[in-house]
């Protein structure tokens, strides 16, 4: 089956070649870059850098989704991506996606050339999302969470996580096409790591197939994620990189479409491997 994802009225085929997102996180607090960068000249200097590695797409964040972040200020999320985004835009055509939960920085990101919204609320968070979704033609991550960055890790509980998770996706799939929304504009994120606990990620990952409602692409992001370090029984940070791209191998295998990752060349290396082998 055809994969496509459509993003500015431009068919991008992911059944063959899925895409790499990089992160490129522009707060102090981002919990696996400790903020480097925070500063516009050296977010930009990243992001171009992602681009050189192979990064199909660059996710830029002005705050910090990882469980119990302080929430931030529009005006200061808009501060800090904007001009990383301008600047990003007048060097590259590649795509770029701005993570926010906020209508406002997200319709202003896309002014400035942005061409992906990833709402980790699934455009359930800011009343005004849906509308700015309506009013630009930009793809959008659609990303399942129980809860928010604050509350998520307290106790999260599923009967059938993945019976849910794929609920979810189809609630969000019909309520949005009701309000004007293509399918087709649309991929879909089963959010690991946002209230969700070791076994509920693992099941998740185990089920890739079966989560892609109505055909549509899975992203998976579990780049440098607590997951990693619980599985490994290890504190340190960069421990977690290489088991990143064991599980973008096996996700792409399972059938996901896009990764959302720290470290680009090897993730766009472990894509191309089992892209080799499934032909
Ligand atoms: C912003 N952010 C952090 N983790 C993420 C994930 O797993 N998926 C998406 N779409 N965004 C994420």
């Amino acid at each position: 089956m055809k994969s496509i994802w459509l993003i500015h009225d431009i068919d991008h085929d992911l059944s063959q070649r899925g895409m790499v997102m990089g992160i490129v996180n522009v707060t102090p607090d981002s919990f696996s870059d400790g903020g480097r960068f925070l500063d516009t000249g050296r977010a930009v200097e990243h992001a171009l850098k992602l681009i050189s590695e192979g990064a199909d797409i660059l996710d830029i964040g002005g705050e910090s989704t990882r469980p119990g972040a302080e929430p931030v200020e529009a005006a200061e999320e808009l501060r800090r991506v904007l001009p990383v985004i301008r600047a990003v835009r007048s060097e590259t055509k590649t795509l770029i996606s701005i993570d926010t939960m906020k209508a406002s920085v997200a319709r202003a990101a896309v002014e400035a050339g942005a061409d992906i919204i990833n709402d980790v609320t699934g455009l359930r968070g800011d009343p005004a999302m849906l509308r700015t979704a309506c009013e630009c033609d930009a793809g959008l991550v659609i990303m399942h969470m129980s809860g928010t960055p604050q509350t998520m890790q307290k106790l999260p509980q599923y009967d059938d996580v993945v019976r849910e998770v794929q609920t979810y996706f189809e609630a969000r799939l019909h309520s949005l096409e009701n309000a004007g929304i293509s399918r087709e504009r649309i991929v879909l994120d089963p959010g690991f790591g946002f209230g969700k606990t070791l076994g509920h990620n693992i099941s998740l990952m185990r089920s890739l197939p079966e989560l892609s409602v109505s055909g549509r692409p899975i992203l998976v992001g579990v780049s440098r994620k607590s997951m990693i370090g619980r599985l490994l029984e290890s504190e340190e940070l960069e421990d977690r990189d290489w088991p990143t791209v064991a599980l973008t191998a096996h996700a792409r295998e399972l059938g996901a479409r896009v990764v959302r990752v720290h470290d680009v060349k090897p993730n766009v290396y472990a894509m191309r491997m089992a892209e080799a082998i499934l032909g």
